[in-house]
Formats: C-alpha cells, structure tokens, sequence
C-alpha cells in the first residue's frame, strides 16, 4: 500500500524529533494506514525505550463499588441498596494485602466508587491497612476523580487531600476517571463527576507535591476523532508544565452491562490506532501502557510494535472490566508476562510503579535506580 502524503509529512517530522500539531493528530485519524501509522510510533517508541518492555507484579483492590455517580460506561458501580453493593474494611483489605505481599507484589492499584456515607478516614485507612501488612509495597491509590469527590465531601482543597493521603502512605495516583476531557462528551457520559479542569488541576497539585500519576482516555464510544485528539493535547500541555505523568493508558470502552451497551466495542484496528496515534502525539510521556486485561493479550502483545512499552502487571483481582465483560484472565503469572513481552521480541523488564528495576532474591525484592532508557541516556540522567 502506497503511503499517503500527508503521512509522508508526518513522517519528516517524527524522523526529525518535531513535536506533531493538533491537525496531524487528526490526519492520524482519518489515515487508515495502519501500518506506517504502527511503524512511526515503533520509530518513537524504540527510540524512547529501546526495545525494553516493562511489567510489574501488582493487584488491584477495589474497596467499594457504591457510587454516588452514574457514569453511563461503568458496568461496577452499584447503589447503596443493590444486592451486589459491597464494602471492603479490614479483615479484607488485609487480607488482600497479605495474599499481594506474600506473592511478591510491588503495587497495589486502588480505585473504587465514591459511597454516600464513607469518610475521607476510611479511604485513608484503606491505605494504611495496606501499609501495615508490607509497608515496602507502593500504594497507587484513587482516581483524581476520587480525590475532587474527597475534597467536596470535606470541604478541603485538593492539596489538603492528597497531603491526608500521602501522610497514610498514598505513592502514586493511577490514571483512571479521565474519560474524553471535551465538553461534547464529558457532559454526556459523565457530566456529574469531576470536570476536566477539575481533573488535570487535581494532577497538576499532585506533581507539585512530589507525586507522579497516570493518564487515560476511554475511547470508542460516543467520541470521535477531534475528541480524542483534544484530550491527548490537554494532555500533552500539563505533562510540558509539570513533568509529572509516567505512563499513558488508552482504555477501550467495554459495553456490556453499561447504560451504553448498545454501541460496539472498539476493534482490534481502532485499538492499535489509538496505541499508535497516543504514541505519536503524546512525545513528552516516558511510557505507553498496552493494559493487557482490556485490550486482550494478543492485541496488548502486538500494541508492543505500535507503540507501547509496557503491559500492566500480574493484576489479580480486577473487576471494572470484568464486569464490563472482559473475557481475559483475572490473572497472569509473571512467566507468562515475560513469555509474552519475549515473544514480541522485548526484552522484559520487571519495574515497580516509579520504573525503578526490581531484583529478586528469594522471596524478597529491592528495586534498584530508575531504568536507564535509551532517552534517559542520552540527557545522562
Ligand atoms: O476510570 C470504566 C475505565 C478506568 C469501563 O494508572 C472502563 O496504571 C472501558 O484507570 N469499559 C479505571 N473502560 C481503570 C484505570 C487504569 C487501569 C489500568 C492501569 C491504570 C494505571 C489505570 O476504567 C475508569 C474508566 O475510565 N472504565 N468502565 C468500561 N465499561
């Protein structure tokens, strides 16, 4: 197939290491070459990380799925009164966390619903149960909308929270809760949660304060190419004035069990696209996250040649997909990892959440310096 010359534009620049605009993210989009599209990102990503592929061993809790919020995607939310309504409190976070620390996790990822009735104390002592049990695991804890919902509910700012959080053991945020940032769809899929500004301000403070956290974007429903576009700018924008973001995860929408269940998930086309397009545009992220348990092990596994460098971890206990109707397992074992991250022809790398390489003796670990990327190299840092 001929490239198209727009692309062969974009191509000059992506060679040249210039940053791409606003209207070649969307020349991106209407492309439907694949395959320059897959081998620009690679050129990105192998110059970034070379050909390193990043896992870790981690687990996720979910403390509540009560929510105040009706987010029209969410399959795992549940009203107070409803049958599967449930909260987790100690003897199961522990619990939970003994099981983690015992398989020699390095994470644990918190993200839940926002209860009527819980108090910012009881998510704090989420974080310090865990703490208690193995305090060398790193909490990546509460999505920011999460933590705008705790700054209205204690009438704190949302420095105050995080400094709340982070006094209990906080270690990161993850990226979840930023769905599509333009208004056209935010205000239709969940117009009542956090705004953007919100969002990205809740982000901004938590760099400020020494705290480095994710990003996503829940693609592939009611959003379109100019949506997407602006949200990987918005993006890009804070990263440029902060330097806080680590890794990017494009998240397909899963439609069953939503209020959106009529519309179909994306297909292993569009997901490769937006792994490469989120590649593309997003040249101040270090990582790009192919998050095995939503995109399917084998496209996560070829999302390594267009674009991503890391897969996500063990994972365990997931339930916001799964219950979306995710068909992946509930868990990997690192030896599939690493077969998995070999077999795209990487080289894997264990990492814990600040991409410090993990080393093993036994049973215990120590994470070493950060990994030294190709990009990091060069800048000799
Ligand atoms: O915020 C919810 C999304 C997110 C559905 O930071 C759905 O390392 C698709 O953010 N179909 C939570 N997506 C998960 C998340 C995440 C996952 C892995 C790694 C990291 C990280 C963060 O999941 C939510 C929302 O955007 N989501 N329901 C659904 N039906």
């Amino acid at each position: 197939m001929a490239v198209d010359a727009d692309l062969r534009a974009i191509r000059e620049k992506v060679e040249a290491g210039e940053r791409l605009s606003f209207e070649d993210g969307l020349t991106l989009e209407a492309s439907r070459d694949i395959l320059e599209i897959g081998a620009l990102a690679n050129l990105v990503r192998e110059r970034k990380n070379g050909d390193l592929a990043f896992y870790n061993v981690n687990t996720h809790i979910n403390p509540t799925n009560v929510c105040v919020y009706t987010c029209d995607f969410c399959a795992f939310r549940a009203d107070l009164d409803e049958p599967k309504a449930y909260v987790l409190y100690r003897e199961q976070v522990t619990e939970r966390a003994r099981e983690a620390s015992g398989r020699g996790a390095t994470e644990i990822h918190i993200v839940g619903g926002l209860h009527h009735k819980l108090k910012l104390d009881y998510y704090c002592d989420v974080i310090r149960w865990i703490k208690e049990v193995d305090p060398e695991i790193h909490v990546k804890a509460y999505t920011a909308v999460e933590i705008e919902f705790f700054a209205k509910i204690t009438r704190c700012s949302r420095e105050e929270v995080l400094k709340r959080l982070i006094d209990a053991g906080l270690g990161s945020l993850p990226g979840g809760g930023a769905e599509i940032f333009h208004p056209e769809v935010r205000e239709k899929i969940c117009g009542a949660k956090a705004s953007t500004e919100a969002w990205l301000d809740v982000h901004r403070t938590a760099h400020r304060l020494g705290l480095n956290s994710n990003a996503t974007m829940l693609y592939g429903h009611i959003d379109g190419p100019v949506h997407r576009i602006d949200h990987l700018v918005r993006l890009r924008e804070l990263q440029d004035e902060t330097g806080g973001f680590q890794t990017f995860i494009p998240l397909a929408f899963h439609p069953d069990n939503s209020e959106m269940s009529e519309i179909a998930a994306p297909s292993g086309m569009m997901n490769l696209k937006m792994m490469a397009i989120s590649r593309l545009m997003l040249d101040n992220f270090p990582h790009i996250k192919a998050y095995w348990v939503m995109l399917g092990i084998k496209i996560a596994q070829v999302s390594l040649s267009f674009g991503a460098d890391d897969i996500d971890g063990t994972v365990v206990h997931e339930k916001i997909y799964h219950e979306a109707g995710a068909e992946t397992p509930q868990e990997l074992t690192v030896a599939d990892l690493r077969r998995l991250l070999e077999e795209a022809g990487r080289v894997p790398i264990e990492r814990d959440t600040l991409y410090r390489e993990i080393r093993r003796d036994g049973g215990r670990w120590k994470a070493g310096a950060k990994i030294k990327t190709p990009a990091l190299a060069v800048l000799n840092i």
